[in-house]
């Protein structure tokens, strides 16, 4: 395992919700670093191109929305294995059925709201990084 960046983000409910702290504690706690971190709004030409892949699917419209929907925190971490780290402390993507223990699986119920966004690979992170950092 080496060392990666990866990219994870507080989603507009985590914001509203007041989870920032909570899940930056989480990610530090494991031993991660905090590279960068910013506040934005997300509009919908910088949704689609993060959302690429989702372009198309049913819930495409509703994901955009969701996302543009007030600010979000946009983190960039490095460690061993940051990618998959970041990714188990998040849990499943729908928080309904998410493990105990993760962030989704604690604090969230439904899918549209899931918390958090994290890389799925360090392609992604790259890609990511470069549009919200780059
Ligand atoms: N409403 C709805 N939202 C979904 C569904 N699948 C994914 N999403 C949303 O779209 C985001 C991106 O999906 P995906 O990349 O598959 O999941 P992630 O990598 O775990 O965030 C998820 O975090 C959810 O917010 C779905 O079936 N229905
Ligand atoms: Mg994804």
């Amino acid at each position: 395992m080496a060392v990666e960046n990866t990219f994870t983000m507080v989603k507009p409910d985590g914001v509203r919700r007041g989870l920032v702290g909570e899940v930056i504690s989480r990610f530090e706690a494991k031993g991660l670093k905090l590279e960068r971190m910013r506040m934005l709004t997300i509009d919908r030409e910088m949704a689609e191109r993060h959302y690429g892949e989702h372009v198309g699917k049913p819930f495409f419209e509703n994901l955009v929305e969701f996302i543009t929907s007030g600010p979000v925190v946009a983190m960039e971490w490095s460690g061993e294995g940051a990618v998959a780290v970041c990714r188990t402390l998040m849990g499943g993507t729908n928080p309904a059925e998410a493990a105990p223990g993760t962030i989704r699986g604690d604090f969230g119920l439904v899918i549209d709201e899931n918390i958090v966004h994290g890389s799925d690979s360090p392609a992604s992170a790259e890609r990511e990084l470069g549009i919200f950092f780059g």
